[in-house]
């Protein structure tokens, strides 16, 4: 049963991605089947419903798509992630740019009421300030998704205070769950050593052992990105984006923490072209402007998020291990 009813319809772009795949479930979850439409440029089968083939970049695709199931608010999830984008720049600046001019546009011409679109702790740089990163300070993104994010927020702003569209915004930290993969990001490491330490006991990161990083764990996401839309539009007072945060964590803490559930465990290092993305990035965000405007909260730190991941992974796992 949903938890909510007289919902407005609404479409997830880039439901097959490692957000869409659980923002799809947890908004069906609040406000029923019924109400809620996946699209994916490929679409993968989920088990209660159709998921559309929509590429965002198709403007009258899109709109075809709005008024064939009379969606009014709209997650716009789709996007190139930062390590990617670093090797399709110009392909990566299109569609972050142009699919969320399409999704602004519609917005302004009435056609939705409220949009969601994501940001990311890449929207700082070398100069920010690293350690407690407040909500408004120095942006010089070094990577061009960083610099796709921050003219995003730049443009939402815009279009809030403008046209009046109500858009939304969480820059993501890195993100952990279990029931999808990461696709080409820099902190996608937190996900993988997962399977690897399940799988085969030993885990070798492309990131180094003492690169801090922020990170959230999947439901604490999917909820807040749910409540930020839920919230009366005057608590939401930021319209470029929201600092959120729930942990950070080095590559060898993380290890530490599985250790404690898989003894065995062992980790080695070989950074790559992602480390430098990493040194960019904030070690530790300052979320308190989230918290006090709309109730903002996390449930899980990294003993918390460790144990639910191998618990839920160690299920599916073949070998048993934690069984
Ligand atoms: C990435 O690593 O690119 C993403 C992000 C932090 O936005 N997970």
């Amino acid at each position: 049963m949903p938890i909510m009813t007289n919902k407005a319809n609404i479409l997830v772009i880039g439901s097959s991605g490692q957000i869409g795949t659980e923002l799809v479930k947890g908004l069906k979850a609040r406000y029923g089947n019924d109400k809620v439409f996946a699209a994916d440029i490929k679409p993968q089968p989920i088990d209660d419903g159709v998921v559309e083939q929509l590429d965002v970049l198709d403007k009258e695709g899109l709109f075809a798509l709005i008024k064939k199931h009379e969606i009014k608010e709209v997650y716009l999830l789709a996007a190139l992630l930062s390590a990617t984008a670093e090797n399709k720049p110009l392909k990566a600046w299109e569609l972050n740019m142009d699919g969320l001019f399409n999704v602004l546009e519609l917005a302004r011409e009435g056609h939705l009421t409220k949009v969601f679109w994501p940001s990311s702790i890449a929207v700082f740089g070398p100069t920010t300030p690293r350690i407690n990163t407040p909500q408004t300070t120095v942006m010089e993104p070094s990577t061009v998704y960083g610099i796709s994010k921050q003219a995003g927020e730049r443009w939402c702003e815009y279009y809030h205070k403008r046209y009046n569209v109500d858009v939304r915004s969480i820059r993501y930290p890195g993100l952990i769950g279990y029931q999808s993969e990461p696709g080409g990001g820099t902190t996608d490491y937190a996900v993988h050593i997962f399977h690897e330490a399940l799988e085969n006991g030993t885990y070798t990161s492309f990131l180094g052992a003492e690169t801090r990083l922020p990170m959230m764990y999947m439901p604490d996401a999917i909820k807040a990105t749910i409540d930020l839309m839920a919230a009366p539009s005057e608590q939401v007072k930021m319209r470029s984006s929201y600092n959120l945060a729930a942990m950070s964590f080095t590559p060898e803490e993380l290890a530490a923490e599985i250790r404690k559930h898989i003894p065995e465990f062992r980790i080695s290092y070989a950074p790559d072209f992602r480390q430098q993305i990493a040194d960019s990035w904030p070690a530790v965000i300052d979320d308190s402007v989230a918290r006090a405007d709309w109730g903002w909260k996390h449930s899980f730190g990294l003993a918390e998020m460790t144990n639910d991941m191998l618990v839920h992974l160690g299920k599916k796992n073949k070998a048993g291990v934690l069984s």
